[in-house]
């Protein structure tokens, strides 16, 4: 390999040259797939002479014309990356170019390659240049026609982007088929699909009343599994336009599902290409959980079609520029169609689960990075089943999104998006333009607000707060502090904004009037009307903010709605947190509050543990959960998750030294004490939320299933036989898939006769679908049953285990690293495996393997026995011959002091 090369976001220059028309036409061939292009290509300055470099990989070169004239061999420049004409005409001409590629054989998923029987392509963000030579960057923008020529027989649908001018037969029981997009795009959304596929058709009519034919795309015998898929498209498009104006702009709108696919699917203009994990659902083989994922990932590709394709990223560096916003977007969409707490609940959670840990070790970085070496590293860091995501650029993005929306108000945002359209429709921009428009679409002091995008880390803010009953005021000092991370040694202060709500005595909300800062009083009255959560802006290292008129000492509700992507440290007593998870009107807050008491007092038992001392459970939690459990105002979905404990990496990552023995061992002893001292309210949890009714969904189902199978999972922790049998009865007369993977879940933690039983039966009634064997693989991999690593080899033997397919990976290999105890193996076994199959996966498929390598990157956190084994393997992976760059930059970056 050659040493591979930084790129950095200070070196970004316009292009000499842009592409106006883009003419593709593709030989599908079982051996050897042709590629012909016919670019019209005129210089940005007129005149100039600049060679025009083309990007290109494992290409064959055919031939090369420029305006009709066939170029010779030392007319150009050919190396392993790029194509280049030293000395192209002045103005502007139309090269033609034909190459040859073998899709077959292509196993990175990346480019054109084939999925079961189908041709199809992934070209984000660099895969187009393993098509054909071009400019491969997001800033050349063009309109393309594309002509696919195929066999009749074994491709019988041929797709592309936009709409279909022309189709007919061909010679040879061949035929063809002629795309034309109207749309400039970048080339990472050009798209192809060709293959035995059928559809699901339906319609939608837009506001001004168009029709837009929408298709979804599967093998025959998936049909009827895209129902689901199919409502949340059409109300995807129906949210778009209620709640930010915007329309479908083509006749046409497709989605092909395939089952080899890296991410989970890709917003190609009109013709979206998609996992099959994120489109297939029936009742009886996808769960609650996997519904919700459809939803957000179709609505999520949806909605891309206005931020990501019609208005698009400069270069990769503004990467979050349409994930954050498109994240945040999709993520307003499912609280919209469902609980708006309960999603925000679970989009925090994944934050701190991910988010926190990444931005604390060597891989930090900002939202917008300043480098990499291999952009395909920038989308991926979270693997959860199907989905691999990078959280910095998406899901803290999204967070700086949504913090506009909070300084802003709803219509503030709304009226800053019409400006981002209005201004940069059909345009390649910045961050800074995204920040401009919400700026002058408000005329709003923004302050510093632009350093989320360039500083990495997690900002720690304390609040100290003190009333004074004289004055009838309350005070909340803050001071911000963000930690050094790796290239950004010194932080700058922040710009904050943390929503405020004071409670009373009896947990009412107070009126807030005013509030003293910087010397003045500020009025935070709307309209004359007393408001009860207002957002205070905290921009500097220090800053105090005095609330008037207040006439007793409140218990203040801070961050409400987790009002900003932030550590929050208080000195709110265990008393405040017990009153704010019974009172608080913000239901977010409750839970928060519960969980920060959870969070107290798991740290202080791993701490008891560590000392050899005995474990003993507070009463007083017990007692706050038992209250949650037992107040019927509450959504039962909300109940189910303020009765779920933190996770193990959550704790981990508050540790100085993580101890994922410690923390499991912790965690699994609060479990059981709850489960069996509130065992006649979890029996009845399950008794009362059973339903012989057909499934639906929608939320109140949802959460009645959610609820009932939390409670389950608590009893079957108890491991005695009257709770197992209960456990053994619900997996077998579920009606559902969410019920019957609950039971199946709840029994699989724990090794014996049952769970062997019912793993057994599991696979027998569903090993046909290869979805739902998925799942099967996933709860085996990530059991924290002891030595569990064997299992899981032995699970990539079986013949439903499939190394080049990265689902299967996903849920076999990336599953087992989410066992912290088995991958935290002392023994060293768990990074001894992860080591191995990193390294032989990243002869396949690259980007799959350093989605896995990650799972290294945190090794530092813990022990020191822990940090050789796991340091060892890093450097074993580094020493391997032929490493990709994608691999070789998170190992690299890993060990880097
Ligand atoms: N934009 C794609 C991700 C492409 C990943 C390339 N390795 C999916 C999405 O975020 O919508
Ligand atoms: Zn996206």
């Amino acid at each position: 390999m050659d040493t591979p090369k930084e790129i950095f976001l200070k070196d970004y220059k316009l292009p000499d040259y842009y592409f106006d028309t883009v003419d593709l036409n593709f030989s599908l061939g079982e051996e050897k797939t042709i590629v012909a292009s016919k670019i019209t290509v005129y210089p940005r300055v007129e005149g100039s002479s600049f060679p025009l470099v083309l990007d290109g990989e494992d290409l064959k070169l055919l031939s090369i014309t420029v305006d009709g004239k066939e170029l010779k061999e030392g007319d150009y420049c050919l190396d392993s990356r790029h194509l280049t004409l030293p000395l192209p005409p002045s103005g502007t001409f139309t090269l033609e170019i034909v190459n040859e590629i073998y899709p077959q054989k292509n196993t990175s998923l990346e480019g054109l390659y084939m999925s079961s029987m189908c041709f199809c392509t992934q070209c984000e963000a660099q895969g187009f240049r393993k098509i054909t030579f071009y400019q491969d960057r997001p800033d050349i923008m063009a309109k393309y026609t594309c002509r696919i020529e195929a066999d009749k027989s074994s491709y019988p649908v041929l797709l592309s982007n936009g709409n279909l001018k022309e189709k007919g037969h061909l010679e040879g029981d061949r035929h063809y088929a002629l795309w034309e997009d109207p749309f400039k795009k970048p080339c990472y959304l050009f798209a192809l699909v060709a293959g035995p596929l059928e559809s699901r058709d339906d319609i939608f009519v837009t506001r001004s009343a168009r029709k837009v034919s929408l298709r979804i795309w599967t093998p025959a015998q998936d049909v009827p599994k895209t129902a689901h898929a199919m409502y949340s498209l059409k109300e995807a498009m129906k949210w778009d336009e209620d709640v930010f104006g915007l329309e479908y702009d083509l006749d046409l709108f497709n989605i092909v599902a395939v089952p080899d696919f890296n991410m989970g699917a890709m917003e190609n203009k009109s013709l979206n290409i998609f996992n099959s994990g994120c489109v297939l659902a029936s009742p009886e083989t996808a769960t609650d959980g996997d519904y919700a994922a459809i939803l957000g990932v179709i609505g999520h590709e949806y909605f891309h079609n206005w931020t990501g394709n019609r208005v698009t990223c400069r270069d990769w560096f503004q990467l979050s520029l349409k994930e954050g916003l498109t994240v945040f977007r999709d993520q307003e969409f499912s609280s919209d169609m469902g609980s708006r707490t309960v999603k925000r609940i679970a989009d925090v959670s994944s934050l701190r689960n991910y988010q926190f840990p990444e931005d604390g070790g060597p891989m930090a970085h900002p939202v917008r990075p300043h480098s990499y070496i291999k952009m395909d590293n920038f989308y991926t860091g979270k693997i959860l089943s199907s989905l691999a995501l990078n959280v910095p650029v998406y899901e803290k993005g999204a967070e700086v999104v949504r913090m506009y929306k909070t300084l802003l108000g709803s219509q503030g945002f709304r009226k800053g998006m019409d400006l981002y359209f209005k201004r940069h429709d059909g345009q390649a921009v910045t961050c800074e333009d995204f920040f401009a428009a919400m700026r002058d679409a408000n005329n709003a002091d923004f302050a510093n607000f632009l350093i989320w995008y360039s500083q990495a880390g997690t900002p720690v803010v304390k609040v100290t707060s003190s009333y004074n009953a004289e004055a009838h005021t309350y005070s909340l000092k803050f001071s911000q502090e963000v930690p050094p991370t790796p290239g950004q040694p010194v932080k700058e202060p922040m710009f904050i904004p943390v929503a405020v709500g004071l409670l009373d005595s009896s947990g009412k909300d107070m009126p807030l009037s005013s509030v003293y800062h910087d010397g003045k009083l500020q009025s935070v009255e709307i309209s004359n009307h007393p408001v009860y959560t207002t957002v205070v802006q905290v921009t500097k290292k220090e800053e105090e903010f005095v609330f008037a008129d207040i006439f007793e000492q409140p218990t203040p509700s801070l961050l409400r709605g987790y009002s900003a992507p932030i550590r929050l440290e208080s000195n709110l007593s265990d008393s405040d947190l017990f009153f704010l998870l019974a009172h608080d009107s913000d239901e977010f807050n409750r839970w928060e509050a519960g969980q920060e008491l959870a969070r107290k007092l798991m740290l202080s038992m791993v701490a008891d543990f560590q000392q050899g001392k005995p474990l003993a459970l507070n009463p007083n939690f017990v007692h706050g959960l038992k209250c949650i459990l037992s107040d019927a105002s509450l959504d039962k979905e909300f109940i189910a998750k303020a009765i779920t404990l933190p996770s193990e990496s959550e704790i981990m990552d508050m540790m100085e030294v993580a101890d994922p023995d410690a923390v499991h061992s912790v965690r699994k002893f609060i479990r059981k004490e709850l489960a069996s001292q509130l065992k006649a309210e979890f029996l009845n949890m399950v008794l009362a939320n059973r339903s012989s009714e057909e499934y639906v969904f929608n939320h109140p189902n949802m959460a009645r299933r959610a609820l009932k199978n939390v409670a389950l999972a608590y009893l079957a922790s108890l491991e005695d036989p009257e709770t197992t049998e209960l456990a053994v009865h619900e997996y077998k007369t579920a009606t559902n898939m969410t019920e019957q993977f609950a039971a199946l879940a709840a029994l699989a933690q724990h090794p014996g006769k049952s769970r062997d039983d019912v793993l057994a039966d599991f696979y027998s009634k569903w090993q046909h679908d290869y979805l739902v064997v998925n799942k099967w693989f996933a709860l085996q991999a990530s059991s924290d049953i002891p030595s569990n690593v064997e299992n899981v080899r032995n699970l990539m033997k079986h013949p439903a285990f499939d190394l080049r397919n990265p689902n299967k990976v996903y849920c076999v290999i990336g599953a087992f690293c989410y066992s912290p105890v088995n991958f935290h193996a002392k023994d060293g076994s768990g990074y001894k495996f992860l080591g191995e199959m990193v390294v032989q996966l990243d002869k396949l498929n690259p980007q799959v393997a350093s989605g896995l390598v990650s799972s290294f990157s945190r090794w530092r956190r813990y022990d020191e026995n822990r940090q050789n084994l796991a340091k060892a393997q890093l450097e074993m992976i580094m020493s391997t011959n032929g490493l990709s760059e994608n691999v070789f930059e998170i190992a690299s970056k890993s060990l880097a002091v």
